[in-house]
């Protein structure tokens, strides 16, 4: 496994050799001209207990976001339909919750065989979500389960206070023996050095197995959030090329997807970390809480570089007695 100092010498070499290594590194495990699309959908909205600088959902904050209980399975399952008929191929449901509540899990397991039925991959972000709850969601049929680690462990604690960096990786724990794959990945933009980026990927490179899934964000500065109202520096795009390209060398297997962002990212920039390695993002034109780019634009995208949208399999929905998740491990 690299050190950070290793990994500090490849975030930090010469561009242009970078961006060539991760681009050959992408080609001998990807193809270079196909793209994986996830949807997203805040399922629960709002009044979170959490004290994360960057968000809009804690209650903590005056952004002005009218806050939404549970959705129903209608709502959700409406919405899958929508962002199928664009292309995507996953569907990820967000709740802005400390820890999932067991009154939840029955309308939760609904959502994931439903959004499985229409034969999309099904991806949650909940928040803290223990053991036997692990187990009845992946028994539902889900095949992903998104916690970040945002940044490193040194930086952790002046983004978030309510919960430490261990419990975040308690919880990845927690998905993986209960058979999911792991989303995991983390935002720049953050107030963060340059040794926060590395030790942010040093540490999702040496996970027990790497995420299949990485999503880098870049920070979306919400007014009447401490990040926001603190003004901190808009992150730098070649930067953001460097990062996505060492995760790409430390990470080849995985899916790393251009996330939160992307609004005020260029096509070009866009095409420059696709090159760099990155295979998947985001559409649709909301993430939880924020604007992202219209399906047309990405669909225009697409057409301008000649990429294509991965189409997938997914195995019937059927809950399988052995815990592990149906669909291929990406
Ligand atoms: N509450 C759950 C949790 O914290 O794991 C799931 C939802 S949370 C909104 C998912 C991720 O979105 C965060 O970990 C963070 O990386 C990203 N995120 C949230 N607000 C963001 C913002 N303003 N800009 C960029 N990324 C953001
Ligand atoms: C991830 O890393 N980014 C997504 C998803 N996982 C859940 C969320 C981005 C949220 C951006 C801010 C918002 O829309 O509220
Ligand atoms: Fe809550 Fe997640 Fe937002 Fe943190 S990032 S305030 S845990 S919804």
């Amino acid at each position: 496994m690299p050190t950070k100092a290793e990994i500090a010498a490849i975030y930090d070499q010469p561009f242009m050799d970078l961006v060539f290594e991760a681009a050959s590194v992408h080609r001998a495990h990807h193809d270079p001209n196909q793209l994986q699309w996830s949807t997203l959908l805040s399922i629960k909205t709002g009044a979170c207990p959490e004290d994360c600088t960057y968000c809009s959902q804690s209650a903590r904050w005056n952004t002005g976001l009218e806050k939404e209980p549970l959705l129903n399975v209608e709502q959700v399952l409406a919405n899958a339909e929508i962002a199928k008929a664009n292309g995507s191929t996953r569907f990820c449901m967000g709740a802005a919750w400390r820890r999932v509540p067991n009154k939840a899990m029955p309308e939760l397991v609904e959502m994931v065989k439903g959004v499985r039925a229409m034969g999309m991959e099904t991806c949650m972000t909940l928040g803290t979500v223990d053991a036997e709850q692990a187990k009845t969601l992946a028994e539902a049929g889900l095949d992903y389960y998104n916690h970040n680690l945002d940044t490193s462990e040194e930086h952790y604690g002046k983004v978030i206070t309510t919960r430490t960096y261990q419990e975040r990786l308690d919880t990845l724990q927690t998905v993986r023996d209960a058979g999911m794959n792991v989303c995991c990945g983390g935002i720049l933009g953050l107030g963060e050095e340059n040794n926060d980026r590395i030790g942010l990927l040093w540490q999702l490179a040496n996970l027990e197995q790497p995420p299949e899934s990485v999503p880098v964000n870049s920070l979306v500065a919400i007014e009447g959030t401490p990040l926001a109202d603190q003004g901190v520096e808009p992150v730098d795009g070649i930067d953001m090329v460097r990062f996505i390209a060492t995760a790409r060398i430390l990470m080849p297997k995985s899916y790393i997807r251009l996330s939160a962002g992307r609004e005020e990212m260029t096509d070009e920039l866009q095409a420059l970390c696709l090159l760099a390695g990155a295979n998947s993002m985001f559409t649709g034109e909301q993430l939880l809480t924020t604007k992202n780019p219209a399906f047309e634009r990405d669909k225009a995208l697409l057409k301008r570089l000649g990429m294509r949208i991965e189409r997938i399999e997914t195995a019937p929905t059927t809950a399988c007695s052995t815990g592990a998740a149906a669909a291929p491990a990406k």
